[in-house]
């Protein structure tokens, strides 16, 4: 059975939302951020037993059959491509557009996201930048116009269909919910997130991480 390693307030939610979405099973063990750790007195990112699984540190990894993966989006590509079904490519040309869309989002919206969610909401206070939001605000507009002109015709990413391309890029677009003016200029793009988060498995996800202590 495929393990997944870390908390739902983490990127392992990407993986938990998937597996869901497939109903696979899995095994779940809520290894925490490191600065977090001793809050709950569970495994924490720099804890040896996690170093010797995922010697890179970071959250999530997963765990199946012998093969140990680090990176969310990577863990994604490899359970869709496992389990596949619908939310899996259906030919080699799928395959190439989910890749071209999963690294769209690790490259091209994820680092500038992320900065709205730290600066607006994660940090502390005294530690946060509006300079930095400002930055990533601007930087996002062209990613998100070239978003919203891919879900034009059918409201999805690859195929028609709700995808695991879906999910990696949706995952990586909710960091900027925090700077509402992004996904304004975007109004596809709010529609697609917002029909995202209006699934049943998303929905079971976002309450079980809402039982877990805030960051
Ligand atoms: N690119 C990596 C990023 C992994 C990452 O930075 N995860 C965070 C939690 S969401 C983490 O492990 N933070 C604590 C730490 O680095 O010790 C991925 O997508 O898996």
């Amino acid at each position: 059975m495929v393990t997944i390693y870390g908390v739902y307030r983490s990127r392992a939610l990407r993986n938990i939302w998937l597996l869901e979405e497939m109903g696979q099973p899995f095994r779940h063990v809520p290894v925490l951020q490191n600065f977090r750790a001793g809050a709950e007195g569970t495994m924490h990112s720099r804890s040896p037993e996690y170093l010797r699984i995922n010697p890179n540190g970071g959250i999530p990894a997963m765990e199946d059959d012998g093969l140990v993966l680090s990176e969310s989006l990577a863990i994604n590509l490899y359970l869709a491509r496992k389990f596949g079904g619908p939310l899996a490519g259906a030919d080699l040309k799928e395959e190439g557009r989910i890749a071209q869309w999963t690294l769209f989002g690790a490259t091209e919206i994820e680092p500038r996201s992320i900065q709205i969610l730290y600066n607006r909401v994660q940090l502390p206070p005294d530690q946060r930048s509006e300079a930095k939001v400002t930055e990533a605000v601007a930087a996002l507009r062209g990613p998100f116009a070239a978003l919203d002109a891919a879900l034009a015709p059918t409201g999805f990413l690859v195929g028609g269909r709700f995808t695991v391309a879906d999910i990696n890029v949706a995952e990586v677009v909710r960091y900027a919910l925090p700077a509402p003016e992004v996904l304004e200029a975007a109004p596809g793009v709010k529609a697609w997130l917002a029909a995202c988060h209006a699934r049943p498995a998303w929905k079971k996800i976002f309450a079980l991480r809402e039982e877990e202590p805030a960051l």
